[in-house]
């Protein structure tokens, strides 16, 4: 008894597991049909991979990474030959499911069929959570998977600005992403309280914005009392790195730079980029603030010049470009934002927004590339190929797509990890309000109230971390597990496999497959559930 829920020693289920329910392998995120089979297939250190073309392969490389890391086995690649685990690239396998695959596990043999290499990577995941985490050699129950995912956007974000990561930090997130079947690194780089990407022409971003001064006695040596800033970027060479290696998951990393709010770090290396001409530190309090950019041509020839690098280290066609929170106190104050809006002819401060923000979305157009940005960017009209990523709840997304526009669904209630996950006492500090696991499973991304014809907008959902309250890699890792396996169900399963009894049933095999990976996911929901 290995794989099956049923026998996963996790009773918590509440009764309301049917016995087809019961069946299911502890597989997470559930696929889109599962049938059993006889008998069951013997994975040890004999079994051999066989992949023919270099796609294959790659996958096949990628699933030996994977159970080595698990089970200690390290299957060789065999060229030819029968039995074993076949990776395959066959254009039949779900030619109208972009990521789709079929698996098909049998006594004498596996293979594992996609018409993309994505596809045939997210097969091998399922087939490594078949035999993980397992230690050692598995057995797996021969069955047949059909799956593809429900959202093309399958995002999780993580904000750099507030408190940062090493690189191999963001590797394991990678890594635990990749296994959670998710897509899209949203990544959060700039911010009031720091800068976080090489620029080489701006050297004062790296200088100064890169660096704040921590409150009380976190910014002072103890001994001397000199201050003790708190500083960090990425150097291009590490974005690179890290670009690559989501790649080789299949994540996309999609970047933001956030404006014409959440600047104060710019503007303290380069006041006169900023609405008022002023030098103010880089913030070390949480909270909105009041620094807005100026809207001036020099300030649109530095953020051109960001976006330039920014497009050259990023290849995702998205870039995020904030738009959140940008009170206009600032641009009303500022008599050189005032003049410009006269000269502009543009009425009030949302209009500026919209104008400003509609600008940077044509740039980004004639590059190639798509504006994304907080909803707040719907205020005054957006340009007519923006995307909007919705978090001051699901009706900016209602009204984004009723305007035509694609849409990443983020609630604040229901996707913010940086929210506590229950009201144990034993909770590291986070935001007072919560979101539970259950939050997270049973939020619906696609709301009813949009007409079928509207509803292909909704391009998915991602939950996003904010560090305010995270200061270390141990607490990130609490508020992301196992929330992040909700997430994944929800952005990947059909709707109606959906069921959280089910997945609280199959979640402590993922729990066992964290261990066996090192991730250190949080214990409150558990104590919560009994
Ligand atoms: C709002 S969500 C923000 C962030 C904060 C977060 C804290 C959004 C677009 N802006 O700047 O970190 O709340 O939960």
């Amino acid at each position: 008894c290995l794989l099956l829920a049923a026998c996963s020693g996790h009773a918590g289920s509440a009764g309301e597991t049917t016995a087809e329910v019961v069946a299911l392998p502890a597989l997470i995120p559930a696929p889109a049909s599962l049938q059993p089979a006889e008998g069951s297939f013997r994975f040890d250190g004999d079994t051999r991979l066989h992949a023919g073309d270099p796609a294959a392969r790659r996958v096949a490389a990628s699933f030996a990474r994977m159970v080595q890391a698990s089970n200690g086995i390290a299957p060789a690649l065999a060229d030819g030959g029968e039995g074993g685990v076949r990776f395959e690239i066959d254009p039949a396998v779900s030619p109208d499911a972009p990521e789709g695959y079929l698996l098909e596990v049998a006594a004498g043999g596996v293979r594992v069929a996609a018409s993309d290499e994505r596809g045939l990577f997210y097969g091998a995941v399922t087939l490594w959570q078949l035999l993980s985490p397992a230690a050692g050699d598995a057995r797996t129950p021969a069955l047949r998977i059909e799956d593809a995912p429900r959202f093309a956007w399958r995002g999780l974000m993580l904000d750099s600005a507030r408190h940062f990561q090493s690189v191999d930090e963001i590797k394991q997130l990678l890594d635990a992403m990749a296994r959670h079947k998710l897509n899209v690194f949203h990544w959060h780089l700039t911010d009031d309280q720091g800068w976080r990407i090489e620029i080489p022409k701006y050297p004062r971003l790296m200088d100064v914005a890169a660096c704040r001064i921590p409150a009380g006695d976190a910014g002072r040596d103890p001994a001397t009392g000199e201050p003790r800033p708190y500083c960090g970027y990425y150097t291009r060479a590490q974005i690179r790195e890290i670009v690559a290696y989501a790649a080789q998951r299949h994540i996309t990393v999609v970047p933001e730079f956030d404006m014409p709010g959440h600047v104060q770090a710019v503007v303290a290396a380069y006041p006169q980029y900023g609405s008022l001409g002023d030098t103010p530190p880089v913030s070390n309090e949480w909270g909105v603030h009041q620094y807005l950019f100026n809207v001036d041509e020099d300030t649109f020839a530095f953020i051109e010049d960001v976006l330039d690098e920014i497009m050259a280290l990023f290849p995702s066609t998205y870039i995020h470009v904030g738009g959140d929170e940008a009170v206009k106190d600032q641009w009303e104050a500022s008599p050189r934002v005032q003049a410009r809006m006269r000269e502009l002819g543009i009425a009030d401060e949302t209009a500026l927004q919209s104008w400003f923000i509609k600008r940077v979305a044509r740039y980004l157009e004639g590059k190639g590339r798509r504006l994304l940005g907080w909803d707040e960017i719907l205020d005054g009209g957006l340009a007519p190929q923006a995307t909007v990523m919705s978090w001051r709840g699901i009706e900016g997304g209602i009204a984004a797509a009723r305007a035509g526009h694609d849409v990443v669904m983020a609630p604040v209630d229901r996707l913010y990890l940086d929210y506590l996950q229950t009201g144990s006492a034993n909770e590291p500090p986070g935001r007072p309000s919560q979101v539970t696991l259950r939050d997270v499973y049973d939020f619906e991304p696609v709301p009813e109230v949009l007409d079928p014809a509207r509803r292909r907008h909704i391009l998915g959902l991602q939950a996003n971390l904010w560090t305010e309250h995270l200061r270390t890699w141990d607490r990130m890792q609490h508020a992301y597990f196992p929330r992040v396996a909700a997430l994944a169900e929800t952005a990947w399963s059909p709707a109606d496999r959906r069921n959280y009894a089910d997945f609280l049933a199959r979640l402590p095999a993922q729990l066992a497959r964290y261990r066996a990976f090192g991730i250190a996911h949080a214990q409150t929901p558990f104590e919560v559930l009994g």
